[in-house]
């Protein structure tokens, strides 16, 4: 990794055409909320996604990428390099938000990987490698769980049909609103799915907010990700009996809520961790029939618990549908896995190079893990993988009030275009 800041790459990275896409796509999907934060809602696999979609691809034609999708919808805007049959450098993020998301996580990430390109397009910076930007279907799970779909299919972690039966929450098959995208985007080169004839990506990079608090707090530019800490994701359900809510004595009850309550106390127990590394959330409930005086027939809620040592992920999470069933009284349960993504530890070869590029462009930065999980996790099996991050204000994310810098975001945009340039230039992955 030449030491040396390749400065009319770094000058290419337009800070304000970068800021005005980010925007722009914001606005896809933009609200503003109560308190006057302008935030995003784009689901996956809808007219929003679309939308955002072809004013990227609009940009990508533009800048002379070949686009394709795959039979997931992941979206790829492809360079090529000056070496016919290399391996792709492939770099992005996602394009769907929560629903009340902001206006930086995913979308950054993939923006970040087209400004990068084009400015070393723009500086003429050949590349032996080709390299794509890619927009992964589904990361966020808002609409579909679980989350990391198009990773997953492409890096063949489940066969692509896995969630077709999976519905949102008007009861719309993910495997019917993924016909109707595909069908929407017929026009749009298809490629195979995943890694064919063996044409794994020579090496992975995302870019992404980081969604905490430490590299503002401490004043750092660049997060060097060293790895993602592991994920599990549950869906319980709770059957009970609906009853009269004033003629039903308590004793005669089978009161789905009630045993909810006694079940989610058993788990914030089975997930005490007084060193608060451990993340348990609860914060997505249904409840049937859900009036005030008609006792709970059915209570149905979602369990996201996250680990760094996968020794406590798999031990805690293999026990919470036993401490489940021993916590309920009167119903029954139903505890179904969704998501298992275990702890990530980067090979040395991306992380290394992001810190290389953020050193020679004299920027601050620190080696630290994520505890979001990205699709990089996904595809770290495959090729050396790694991430940069930049600092949010507050940390905030998941919110409204999510924010970066636009200079902060074109920092973290020139060191991955270096990142790029150099990884497209190495001849082995070493
Ligand atoms: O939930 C996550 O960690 C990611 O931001 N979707
Ligand atoms: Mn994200
Ligand atoms: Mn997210």
């Amino acid at each position: 990794m030449p030491d040396t800041v390749a400065p009319n790459l770094v000058a290419a990275v337009s800070e304000a055409r970068h800021w005005q896409r980010l925007m722009e796509m914001g606005a896809i999907g933009g609200f503003t909320d109560a308190d006057g934060n302008e935030g995003v809602n784009r689901a996956c696999l809808t007219e929003l996604d679309r939308q955002a979609r072809r004013l990227l691809i609009s940009w990508a034609g533009q800048a002379g990428l070949a686009v394709t999708i795959d039979a997931l919808g992941n979206l790829f805007l492809r360079h090529e390099g000056t070496v016919p049959g290399l391996a792709p450098v492939v770099t992005g993020s996602h394009m769907d938000s929560q629903p009340q998301g902001g206006r930086f996580d995913g979308i950054w990430g993939v923006l970040a990987a087209f400004e990068a390109v084009q400015a070393l397009r723009d500086a003429g910076v050949s590349t032996r490698r080709p390299i794509e930007v890619v927009a992964w279907t589904n990361e966020e799970g808002g609409r579909y769980a679980p989350g990391c779909m198009g990773s997953m299919a492409y890096a063949g972690y489940a066969p692509p049909t896995t969630w077709d039966a999976v519905t949102d929450k008007d009861g719309i098959r993910f495997g019917d609103a993924l016909r109707e995208h595909l069908a929407a985007e017929a026009d749009l080169t298809r490629r195979p799915l995943g890694v064919v004839e063996g044409s794994a990506p020579f090496a992975y990079v995302e870019a992404h907010i980081e969604q905490g608090p430490r590299l503002e707090a401490e004043g750092l530019d660049i997060g060097v990700v060293t790895g993602i800490q592991g994920s599990r994701w549950f869906l319980v359900e709770i059957s009970g009996k609906s009853d009269h809510a004033g003629t039903t004595p308590l004793g005669l009850r089978q009161d789905a809520v009630q045993d909810m309550l006694r079940a989610i106390t058993a788990l914030n127990a089975l997930m005490r961790d007084p060193t608060d590394v451990l993340r348990f959330t609860v914060a997505h409930i249904e409840v049937e029939p859900n009036t005030s005086n008609s006792v709970a027939s059915k209570a149905r809620f979602t369990i996201d618990f996250r680990h760094p040592d996968n020794a406590v992920l798999q031990a805690r999470g293999n026990a919470i549908a036993g401490v489940i069933q021993s916590a309920l009284a009167t119903c029954t349960a139903t505890v179904t896995e969704r998501f298992h993504a275990i702890p990530t530890d980067f090979a040395p070869l991306v992380p290394d190079a992001v810190e290389a590029a953020a050193r020679a462009q004299g920027l601050r930065a620190i080696r630290m893990p994520s505890g979001a999980f990205h699709d990089a996790q996904f595809i770290h099996p495959l090729c050396p993988t790694g991430m940069i991050f930049v600092p949010c204000r507050a940390g905030i994310s998941h919110h409204p009030a999510e924010y970066a810098e636009p200079a902060a975001l074109a920092a973290g945009t020139r060191v991955l275009a270096q990142v790029l340039a150099d990884l497209a230039n190495r001849e082995e992955a070493i």
